[in-house]
């Protein structure tokens, strides 16, 4: 490979903001536009006023809870950042806005136990393809050399990580940095553009080793580089920028630069970094594989509900050009007209006339478009160009409005919560009669429930969701039924005899009859087996009755007073009577789960398997997940509805399970006692 050109991209950009939880991705983003003048200062995120972190949940928790949108001019050209949540509760936020972006800003921090977090990020980004810079973010407090640091942190990323800039320290504090491409010291200043310095002459021999280091990266892919190198050489200056910036567009490597977000340090050599070294819209349509044509594409990052202005699309125009009232194809066919355009800035927004492409602006009024759609202006729609799947749920409650007064205004304010947040999964349980939903972790859900109580002002009262229990029976019983009626006029004649018998497990309910000579007439043997399956859906112990085997052997009938009615009857009455007998026992779902974690928690994560009952079937290394295990287990399904907290908490937030139905197992005693009480059943 030689030497390729890395012209700078002209042009809006957008950036995905993202990285572990709380490393000061919120922070950064309050520092960039303070600094590009976008808000008159830099808020602190603990003044619950920054751009982002504004919404009383956001404030509530001390945590990004959403993708916040804000645009903001650099050096004459729009850039626009969007700064996603950390937790893995709300990770899925960040797909759409990945999907769609140039470029990826990773604000790490040197922390042994975030490495995990850091390694979900970076395999994101490698599996959509963008190209990131890594922002190492509070060398404040940093003890560790940046070099030691980067060291620890390379493992999370499956490409090189360049070290771009190195701190200038004075009697161990950080007071600058020294750019390597540049070689060039940078005095800092509080929240104001760093002062230019030379380069101490203590710091030269570290300089020009670290510097040394970044060449020889860059070196893997320019052969010309190489060899000035072997021959020592100095290269020109261009020819290394160059290199830096087609090295990340292509994702090569991972540029790496440091600061202080806090202070607003390390800010602006970022921006000069996008500025010059990002990738624009043109690559990421290519990443993207759209369509050349001309037609207008537009790829839809985030849905929000605003209290006045209605339905907001924030979306990327791929190309063309996006006007206000232009008719949008939707990707199942069918428009959507677009009503209002605007610029985002946070939570406030101010209009456009319209929006070309490379920007990133919020459509209004959208009515049918879906965050991760691409919708376009040629007729009949195009295809998906990117798919929005979320991660199967691993928390979930039932939830119900204190007043039934709201019980229409609670469904149709979680549809409007479902639509901005598509991890939210939502079910009814015909069972149970409860709405279900299901999510990413308790937090996620947490806050689901306060914007319906706060934002929609609907009070609701949740709980863990029910647990399908059956019951089923041990031994076998004849047992007659009589329903005998004579209340003048036509009576009631229905007579059975029926054997009930265990089945083996997974079975479910089989009928059969013995009846010979026609003592219960076949029309009346359809009834009886009605009858039987109505009782099933509630044996003894309150609980639908499976694996289970009926035979009518016998039974007589009245050639006037007989009925259906009458045989639906009798087989109940002799269900009723039977089952008692029986030796009923109930039943509990056990399920197959799989857990995936990092290998340094797998010891902690084997030994809370038996203490929630379950049964570990073994455990490996994740294939291609260097670091990672997968433990697989059988567990209850009630031992799971709150594992997944115990999981994060033992993983410091990353890992999870996934969990598909196995089997029916038995229960007694005190648990099944639990069962029966929790689910408003006397035993
Ligand atoms: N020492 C130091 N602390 C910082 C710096 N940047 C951010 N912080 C602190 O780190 C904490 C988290 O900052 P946020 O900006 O909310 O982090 P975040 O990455 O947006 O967090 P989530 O969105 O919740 O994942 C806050 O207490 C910040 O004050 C920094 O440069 N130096
Ligand atoms: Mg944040």
């Amino acid at each position: 490979m030689g030497t390729r050109a890395g012209g700078r991209r002209t042009g809006p950009k957008c950036i995905a903001i993202v990285g572990p939880f709380a490393s000061g991705k919120t922070t950064l983003l309050e520092a960039i536009l303070a600094r590009t003048g976008a808000i008159p200062r830099q808020n602190p995120v603990s003044s619950g006023n920054t751009v982002s972190d504004h919404s009383p949940e956001a404030r509530a928790h001390a945590m990004s809870v959403e993708a916040t949108i804000a645009t903001t001019e650099f050096m004459g050209e729009q850039i626009t950042f969007v700064d996603c949540p950390g937790s893995i509760e709300f990770s899925f936020e960040a797909e759409p806005v990945l999907a769609a972006c140039d470029l990826a800003v990773v604000v790490a921090e040197a922390d042994e136990k975030k490495i995990p977090a850091l390694q979900l990020i970076m395999r994101k980004l490698d599996d959509l393809g963008v190209p990131r810079i890594l922002f190492l973010n509070k060398v404040d407090k940093a003890a560790a050399g940046v070099r030691d640091t980067l060291k620890m942190l390379q493992p999370a990323s499956s490409v090189p990580l360049l070290l771009r800039q190195i701190p200038l320290r004075k009697d161990g504090v950080v007071i600058g940095s020294i750019d390597l491409a540049l070689e060039r010291a940078y005095i800092y200043r509080e929240y104001a553009e760093s002062e230019i310095a030379q380069i101490p002459g203590d710091e030269k021999a570290r300089e020009l080793e670290a510097r040394f280091s970044m060449l020889e990266t860059l070196a893997d892919h320019d052969d010309q580089l190489m060899e000035q190198l072997l021959e020592e050489i100095e290269p020109p200056k261009d020819a290394i920028f160059d290199d830096l910036a087609a090295d990340l567009r292509d994702g090569a490597v991972t540029p790496v630069l440091i600061g202080t977000a806090e202070k607003g340090n390390g800010v602006l050599r970022l921006l000069k970094a996008i500025r010059h070294d990002g990738p624009d819209i043109e690559a990421t349509r290519k990443r993207l594989g759209a369509p050349d044509g001309g037609a207008t594409l537009v790829q839809v990052m985030k849905t929000i509900h605003t209290p006045h202005g209605g339905k907001l699309s924030v979306s990327r125009v791929l190309s063309g050009q996006v006007a206000d009232g232009s008719e949008l194809w939707l990707p199942g066919g069918g428009t959507a007209k677009v009503s209002g355009i605007y610029r985002m800035l946070g939570k406030d927004q101010s209009k456009l006339t319209g929006a070309k492409a490379g920007d990133t602006v919020a459509l209004g009024k959208l009515d049918d478009a879906k965050t991760g759609q691409t919708l376009t202006s040629a007729k009949g729609g195009t295809r998906q160009l990117f798919d929005v799947e979320p991660p199967q749920p691993v928390y979930a409650f039932a939830l119900r409005p204190k007043e039934r007064k709201d019980e229409v205004k609670m469904s149709a304010a979680i549809q409007r919560l479902a639509e901005e947040d598509p991890s939210l999964g939502l079910r009814h349980n015909q069972d149970s009669a409860e709405t279900v939903l299901s999510g990413h972790g308790e937090m996620h859900l947490r806050v689901v429930r306060e914007r319906l109580e706060g934002k929609n002002q609907i009070p609701v009262e949740g709980h863990s969701p029910a647990i399908p229990y059956r019951e089923t029976i041990r031994k076998s019983v004849q047992q007659r039924g009589r329903h005998k009626k004579q209340s003048g006029g036509h009576g009631q004649f229905g007579d059975v005899v029926i054997e009930i018998r265990p089945l083996p497990r997974g079975s479910g309910f089989q009928f059969t009859d013995t009846i010979t000579g026609g003592v219960v007439p076949k029309t009346y043997i359809q009834s009886v087996e009605t009858g039987v399956r109505d009782y099933l859906k509630s044996g003894p112990l309150g609980f639908p009755v499976v694996d289970i085997a009926v035979n009518l052997s016998d039974g007589s009938y009245h050639a006037v007073d007989s009925s259906d009615m009458a045989f639906q009857m009798a087989a109940k009455l002799a269900m009723k009577e039977g089952m008692p007998a029986c030796s009923p026992v109930l039943l509990e779902p056990v399920m197959k789960v799989q857990i995936v974690t990092p290998s340094d928690a797998t010891s902690k994560i084997i030994a809370l398997i038996p203490q929630r009952r379950g049964q570990i079937l073994g455990y490996d290394a994740r294939p291609d997940w260097p670091g990672w295990d997968v433990v697989e287990a059988t567990m209850p399904q009630a031992e799971i509805g709150d594992l997944i907290i115990e999981l994060r908490s033992a993983t410091a937030g990353v890992a999870s399970y996934s969990a598909v139905f196995d089997h029916m197992a038995e229960i007694t005693g005190r648990l099944a006692d639990e069962a029966m009480n929790a689910n408003g059943k006397a035993a």
